[in-house]
């Protein structure tokens, strides 16, 4: 095997010209973008991980955390900007990396999709199951809580005895539903994304508008809380607590909150001007939610105490604190919905992402066979669904988190570099959208990004096996099986243009 071999690339100038003839309907105007984005940022990031962040790590400064989160999120999304419309093809960050850097990194940016994606879809799942419990309770309906969360984590009865979790069923049943409907076609239309996008950011607006009258401003003191190198959290384990070290721990965290924001640029084919709107609707999302996320940050300490928040569903805690129980109501069925509709968009991107690999003929072609009468990625839709659903049945969404954003974020270490990459070495390309201070801004990228990496360095070691598989399915597979290397640069532009492609 030679190296060369690895390193084959799809030639951006075919990429190119494919995408000017491309099959789509291009619709989508730069506000669809900006509402596609927030539909699938919005999420557990902010209706759960705020509130844990908060009580183990960083106190009320999580405020700070969602801003520098924020502010790697923008590095990386200013990069997106410039490759996505440079390269306005629907399989995103897994078709740069194969046009740019390479068979190899295109399969290894394809593997941390699969964390950006499909666990992330777990991880959703966890989350509306916390807002599902919560929401039955009201309704004075219990589920025995050994059923509602990971296999192994301690809860506590009614009755004040703990025990261990066995599954966590409603999270289970979550990515049943979604897999079920991916399964037989049910695709997000502009339509009702906008309207899940509307309900979702009202009632964040909602929380805002009528939490910020319940603030009770002693409970923001310390900001940043003293730091105290061992804590223990609910589920016994204990870490560093307060402190710049809390801010940045945090940070790590709630980085999940912004998963998802460059999904818009996989509406590439779609959009009616791509190399305008793409980069407009990736930014325009970010920005919105980066000041959504700081001011709900901001209430929802402001009116509990932060270390009351260790919970699955915090803004409930402090909904339910206000005392208004129509509120409480109205927030929980719309954080549900909104849960509902960011895992869909996940799972369908995961299958999308398969689909596409297939076809270049790096997964098996089951993962692309499309079912005669639904004409959806069947097979690869069960086989997404069904390792989803479990790992949300097992595990706790923190570790689910940490997976996720480690995923993420060596996702868009490898985008920054991309964009340095191409600057050097293909100088020549057209970009209709420019990253401010080309090589600047695309290490400043890198480096916030690794300083996120790094305090997650406990993640790490689970990814050590994750990755060994991964090449393992590679050289076992992958390379043998590679379009690009059986029928070389001259392929079908079916392979990086699939209109299914993610
Ligand atoms: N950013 C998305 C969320 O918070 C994935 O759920």
């Amino acid at each position: 095997m030679s190296l060369k071999r690895l390193f084959a690339k799809k030639p951006i100038a075919l990429i190119q010209a494919e995408s000017a003839q491309g099959e789509l309907k291009r619709s989508l105007t730069a506000t669809n973008l900006i509402s596609l984005g927030i539909g699938c940022i919005i999420g557990a990031g902010i209706f759960v991980m705020t509130g844990t962040a908060a009580a183990q790590y960083a106190g009320p400064a999580i405020v700070l955390s969602f801003l520098l989160a924020g502010l790697s999120c923008a590095f990386a999304a200013m990069c997106y900007g410039e490759l996505s419309a440079m390269l306005p093809v629907s399989g995103s960050a897994y078709s740069y990396a194969y046009a740019s850097l390479g068979e190899i990194f295109a399969w290894v940016m394809g593997w941390l999709l699969l964390l950006e994606y499909g666990i992330a879809g777990s991880t959703v799942a966890v989350a509306w199951s916390g807002y599902v419990v919560s929401f039955l309770a009201n309704l004075h309906i219990v589920i025995p809580p050994q059923w509602t969360v990971a296999t192994n984590l301690p809860v506590t009865l009614a009755d004040g005895t703990m025990v261990k979790g066995i599954f966590n069923v409603p999270a289970f049943l979550a990515i049943v539903g979604v897999t079920s409907l991916l399964v037989v076609g049910v695709k997000e239309s502009a339509n009702f994304n906008n309207v899940i996008v509307v309900v979702k950011v009202l009632v964040v607006l909602l929380f805002i508008g009528i939490g910020v009258f319940y603030v009770n401003p002693a409970n923001w003191h310390p900001f940043i809380p003293d730091y105290v190198p061992e804590m223990k959290n609910a589920a016994g384990e204990t870490h560093a607590f307060g402190g710049w070290t809390g801010i940045l721990h945090g940070a790590s965290i709630v980085f999940f909150a912004y998963v998802g924001f460059e999904a818009v640029s996989t509406a590439a084919q779609e959009a009616k001007n791509p190399q305008r709107d793409i980069p407009i609707g990736i930014i325009g999302s970010l920005g919105v939610c980066t000041v959504l996320y700081i001011l709900v940050s901001l209430v929802l300490t402001g009116i509990v105490k932060y270390s009351t928040l260790d919970n699955p569903a915090p803004i409930a805690t402090a909904v339910d604190a206000i005392g208004l129980p129509w509120l409480a109501y109205v927030v929980k069925i719309g954080a549900i919905c909104g849960l509902s509709s960011v895992m869909l968009v996940l799972m369908y991107g995961q299958t999308r992402i398969f689909y596409t690999m297939a076809k270049d003929g790096l997964l098996p072609r089951a993962f692309s066979t499309v079912h005669s009468r639904f004409k959806t990625p069947w097979i690869n839709t069960l086989v997404v669904g069904a390792v989803s659903g479990v790992v949300a049945g097992m595990t706790p969404i923190d570790d689910l988190g940490d997976l996720v954003n480690l995923g993420t974020l060596m996702a868009f270490t490898i985008i920054c570099f991309t964009v340095l990459y191409l600057r050097i070495k293909e100088p020549q390309l057209a970009r209709p959208f420019q990253v401010p201070y080309p090589k600047v801004t695309p290490l400043l990228g890198m480096a916030f990004c690794g300083l996120l990496i790094a305090s997650l360095w406990k993640t790490f070691i689970m990814l050590i096996p994750y990755f060994v598989l991964g090449f393992i399915i590679y050289f076992v597979y992958g390379q043998h099986n590679s379009r690009l290397r059986k029928e070389g640069t001259a392929i079908a532009k079916d392979v990086l243009m699939s209109p299914a492609a993610h």
